[in-house]
């Protein structure tokens, strides 16, 4: 929430002081018709001193400090204010204007007051309606003259031309904002600011779960914090959580009592705990260093596994936990913590699962139990459903008909792998590529095609469904060749099926393991292999289907090599007798080739 604008203050003569305001818009600085201050100014403690308006304007501020800070802010809150008879002097014009209270500034943003521009500002126009306050007109729409009498609410445009702006008067607004700041800067009146739209957050809590705040209170030192050596202070076991609006550790006596590290006086320890997002901003970073009792984490570990490469969360972390994650990761790179200043290199949001249409979740009763498919099914089941229902930032439907078909799934490649038994155990883990049949240059294209679209759906796309529906395929190509290979071909068995059995492994790490061990290689695990490669070789395809068309109708089809030319595909297709049939006594006129794909003759 950058912002960039003036600071500039306002003379209060009666008062002997100034009163300083924020403004974005200083190219409307001619058009201010009153001061706006937030309820909570110090100022006002100053104007009501000796003041008959006092008590109207002190039971003003006592009600909007009241008010929460979503009425006091939303545009279609009603805009109060009392006048307080004091007023100050709009240094670019000389002119007096009124001070009022109100209860749409806000104390903390920028000074906690307001230059009232009711032509430039919607919230200022409705406060000048309401409270009879007259309002200039000092910017126009370029080319165009703004009668206050046509105007039905501020123009609230960014673009437009000076009007009734002394010396600015006639000039473009933004070199105007820019010019009138100078001016400022100049006359030493105001200087150039940068606000944050940030503001302070309460982080004590009256709850149990949570982290103690490390304070002591001590009758002689006041706020004593708790020694390093001291920490963590721990959680008292024995407290009471029926304690209302008390925190529960305030029912510890133990932990209460202490004594002063400074004094050693008897004091009290601070009963709040801090809210979980404390701890939930960094949590992440212990993961590098858990076993660390003499620090959170150290520095050089945390470096080298730092920052998280991939974060994964549900829609409800996507704003404040991370925000505050950032926050903490910039305080500790500042304190020279970590060498890098953002927690997460990328973030994927996942998706809801629904069930029977609506979110599942525990209040709407529609809870699929884990442990009853996992009894059913086994935990790869579980994992091969999810990951294959849906890519994981959409939506992913529970399905037990789902279930059902991922369990089918694993038994087909369980029994693919049996029946290949025999071929297995004769371990042969080189073949000559380049003497292979049909059948076998199939296998191997679709395995080696497999290869390469599992690694791109997992590495670049996490889309772990399509990745599934590769392997589905693979197998099918499996039982397809156990079909039609009379002899198998030993290491092209071999590699597909350990190649299979890898790029299984993370989605079901348990039914692979056993494979693994059973077929490929008893003493060691799948889990530490390294990942295939795809042959680009082996994609190559020798002959491909053509179709021959006379006029545009399809007469025939064909089997080319992959690599014929057009003049070659040509030659072919002349040559079909079905072609030549269709052709008759007509006229060839045009022959069109597509390499791959199909030839077209025109003939008339
Ligand atoms: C005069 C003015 C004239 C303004 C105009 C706007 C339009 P951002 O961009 O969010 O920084 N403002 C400043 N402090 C405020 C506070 N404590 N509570 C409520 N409003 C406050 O917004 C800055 C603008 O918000 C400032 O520019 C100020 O109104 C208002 F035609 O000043 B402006
Ligand atoms: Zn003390």
């Amino acid at each position: 929430g950058r912002s960039e604008g003036l600071e500039f203050s306002f003379e209060i003569p009666a008062l002997n002081d100034t009163v300083a305001v924020y403004t974005t818009r200083p190219d409307t600085a001619y058009g201010v018709t009153f001061m706006a201050l937030a309820a909570e100014h110090p100022l006002i403690k100053k104007i009501c001193e000796n003041n008959p308006k006092a008590d109207e304007i002190n039971t003003f501020c006592e009600r909007v400090r009241n008010q929460s800070e979503i009425e006091r802010t939303s545009s279609e809150s009603e805009k109060e204010g009392v006048f307080t008879g004091v007023y100050c002097i709009n240094p670019f014009t000389g002119r007096k204007v009124e001070i009022w209270v109100t209860n749409y500034v806000l104390y903390d943003y920028g000074t906690g007051a307001v230059m009232g521009v009711p032509t430039g500002d919607q919230r200022d126009w409705m406060f000048a309606d309401k409270y009879g306050i007259e309002k200039i007109v000092t910017i126009c729409p370029v080319g165009k003259e703004l009668k206050l009498e046509e105007m039905t609410c501020a123009y609230e445009e960014k673009e437009g031309m000076l009007v009734n702006s002394g010396e600015f008067t006639g000039m473009e607004m933004h070199k105007a904002m820019s010019a009138i700041m100078d001016k400022a800067e100049a006359e030493g009146f105001g200087k150039r600011r940068v606000n944050y739209r940030l503001r302070d957050w309460l982080i004590s809590r009256q709850r149990y779960w949570g982290a103690p705040i490390p304070i002591i209170y001590c009758p002689h030192c006041g706020e004593v914090l708790v020694p390093e050596d001291q920490l963590p202070v721990r959680l008292p076991e024995d407290v009471s959580f029926t304690a209302g609006a008390k925190s529960p550790l305030a029912t510890s006596e133990e932990f209460v009592h202490c004594k002063c590290p400074k004094c050693g006086a008897d004091a009290t320890r601070e009963t709040d705990t801090m809210d979980t997002f404390l701890c939930s901003s960094w949590y992440y970073l212990r993961y590098t260093d858990a076993h660390n009792d003499k620090m959170p984490f150290d520095k050089e570990l945390n470096n080298y596994w730092g920052p998280v490469d991939q974060y994964i969360g549900g829609i409800e972390h996507a704003i404040l936990h991370l925000l505050y994650s950032r926050f903490f990761v910039k305080v500790l790179r500042d304190a020279g913590l970590v060498d890098y200043d953002e927690p997460f290199s990328n973030l994927l949001t996942q998706g809801m699962v629904i069930k029977d249409g609506a979110k599942m979740s525990k209040s709407l009763g529609n809870v699929v139990s884990p442990e009853e498919i996992l009894s059913k099914y086994g935990a790869d089941t579980a994992r091969l459903f999810i990951l294959f229902a849906a890519p994981p930032e959409r939506e992913l439907e529970w399905s037990d008909q789902g279930v059902e078909g991922s369990f089918r799934f694993l038994n087909r490649i369980w029994r693919i792998v049996q029946a290949f038994e025999a071929v297995l155990a004769q371990k042969v883990t080189e073949y000559d590529h380049s003497n292979l049949n049909e059948a076998d240059k199939d296998l191997r294209r679709v395995l080696h095609s497999s290869i390469k679209k599992v690694t791109n759906d997992i590495e670049t796309r996490f889309n772990f469904n399509t990745a599934i529906s590769t392997m589905m395929e693979l197998v099918n190509a499996l039982y397809a060749y156990k079909e039609a290979a009379k002899e198998p071909n030993a290491g092209l068995i071999y590699e597909a099926i350990s190649d299979l059995i890898k790029m299984m492994s993370p989605f079901v790490p348990h039914i692979t393991e056993e494979l693994w061990r059973g077929a490929i290689d008893a003493n060691s695990s799948v889990h530490e292999q390294s990942w295939p490669e795809c042959d680009e070789e082996a994609l190559k395809v020798d002959n491909v289907e053509i179709v021959l068309q006379v006029n545009g109708k399809v007469r025939g089809r064909l089997t080319v090599p992959a690599e014929a030319t057009k003049e070659e595909l040509e030659k072919i297709a002349m040559a079909d007798a079905n072609v030549q049939a269709h052709i008759g006594d007509a006229t060839v006129r045009k022959v069109i080739c597509v390499p791959g794909r199909l030839v077209n003759i025109v003939a008339k």
